[in-house]
């Protein structure tokens, strides 16, 4: 057996535009995934997020079966376009109301509420006034903070700002295959500091409006390893592990954005004006970290998987997780970490019934968790874990082709049905250990 701390914080995760669907519902605004759903090819089996799980309908079943699995924490991000679904920046309330709802039952569940203010469904409305790459945008983040915030306050046990800011910023801005689909690294540069401006902007307000709330940011770091010691090799795999893994953490640390070429290209940082770095290193209480795979790096191509792969084509590389948070705690900065995202999508064509009998889904959880104790036994103060994701959902430009959920959802009926892996997950968080 392999057992965790006695406070151990159990949790799974889930985002709003994956899950709520009702996207029309109580006044919500457009936000930038309706808008790319909507243009063809853009998702790749044509869905989009109108009513994915219906979780916006169905949160108080949804939360009666999180309590069924003993889960100590539930992490879930609030939808901006619910909250300010205009340019006129009126707060709807309606939206709000929503999340108090929601805050309310998991309380009432002993369920741990974890918050994640922007999870990439940014309202169409600030795209439109060109989105991350205008610096005004910070100042309406700071707006929405202040009434989400403000109206949950400290019902919220952790409010981080942002999930994967990279992922929003090189998959929209750079690479395309993400709402607002735009492919410009120049505006990828100005989307990044700009989201860590919001991020470093937002903390003190969270801190005011809820003085007892953790609070921190979700950062995805993918490990980088050369394909070979050929020196164009090792410069792509610096290239990709400063852009991909050290471009937010270490303006949080205060150490600056990391410098040289990213895709070939240097930065001129003329976007990053005086104080901006100071604001952008607001310390923190956690570092929230998505881990879920490594790259190799070849200078002139892709490198075929030479480790297990999931349905996403991710490898299989547990000891990263480890490795991973070991070098993370080397920067002396985060007094906590959180894994906030681990999980992979797999086939579950090992269907009995509606019963996916995913037992590749749980060697997965296994032997990350196995790896992550030992992190711990190594003194890095990792806090708790979320697995990614309660249910299967809407994975982005994939539409509902790639099923991550610890519970399956069937998505004619939407009746949801736990997985063997949720059993699991359920006995792992009864004994607080691993077999
Ligand atoms: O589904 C996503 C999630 O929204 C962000 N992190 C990675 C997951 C799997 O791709």
């Amino acid at each position: 057996m392999t057992n965790f701390p006695t406070e151990f914080l159990w949790g799974a995760a889930t985002s709003s535009f994956q899950i709520e669907g009702a996207t029309g519902a109580d006044g919500r605004g457009e936000s930038i995934w309706d808008r790319f759903c909507a243009t063809p090819g853009a998702i790749h089996d044509g869905t989009d997020g109108q009513i994915a799980c219906d979780h916006y309908h169905r949160f108080e079943e949804d939360i009666a079966l999180m309590a069924s699995l003993g889960l100590k924490a539930y992490r879930f991000s609030i939808a901006w376009p619910r909250i300010v679904p205009d340019a006129s920046g009126a707060i709807n309330e309606a939206g709000l109301d929503f999340y108090e709802k929601l805050v309310d039952t998991l309380l009432a569940h002993g369920i741990a509420p974890y918050a994640t203010l922007y999870h990439w469904d940014l309202p169409q409305w600030l795209e439109d006034q060109d989105g991350w790459v205008n610096r005004d945008i910070v100042e309406a983040f700071t707006h929405y903070t202040r009434a989400v915030v403000g109206r949950l306050g400290d019902k919220v046990a952790s409010y981080a700002t942002l999930n994967e800011p990279f992922v929003s910023a090189d998959h929209g801005y750079r690479e395309g295959e993400h709402a607002p689909g735009r492919t410009s690294i120049q505006d990828a540069f100005a989307a990044a500091h700009h989201l860590l401006l919001a991020h470093g902007t937002a903390v003190p307000i969270i801190r005011e409006l809820a003085p007892s709330a953790q609070v921190g940011v979700v950062l995805n770091f993918t490990p980088a390893f050369p394909a070979s010691d050929d020196p164009a090799d090792l410069d792509w795999t610096d290239q990709t592990d400063a852009w991909e893994n050290r471009w937010y953490v270490e303006p949080i640390v205060g150490l600056g954005y990391p410098e040289g070429a990213t895709h070939n290209v240097v930065w001129a940082q003329s976007e990053v004006l005086d104080g901006d770095l100071e604001t952008i290193a607001a310390p923190l209480d956690f570092l929230g970290v998505n881990y879920y795979s490594r790259q190799v790096c070849k200078a002139d191509g892709e490198v075929p998987a030479t480790l297990p792969v999931t349905d996403m084509g991710w490898e299989i590389y547990p000891q990263g997780i480890r490795e991973l948070l070991t070098r993370l705690h080397g920067y002396d900065t985060f007094p906590s970490f959180y894994i906030t995202e681990n999980g992979c999508a797999m086939p579950d064509i090992d269907l009995d019934g509606e019963f996916v009998n995913d037992q590749d889904r749980v060697s997965y959880f296994r032997e990350h968790l196995t790896e992550l104790n030992a992190a711990i036994t190594n003194g890095v103060p990792i806090r708790g874990y979320f697995a990614w994701s309660l249910f299967d959902n809407f994975e982005w430009a994939h539409g509902y082709a790639k099923r991550f959920g610890l519970v399956r959802v069937n998505y004619e009926t939407l009746e949801r049905t736990p997985k063997a892996s949720a059993l699991w997950y359920r006995d792992v968080i009864a004994a607080n250990a691993v077999s």
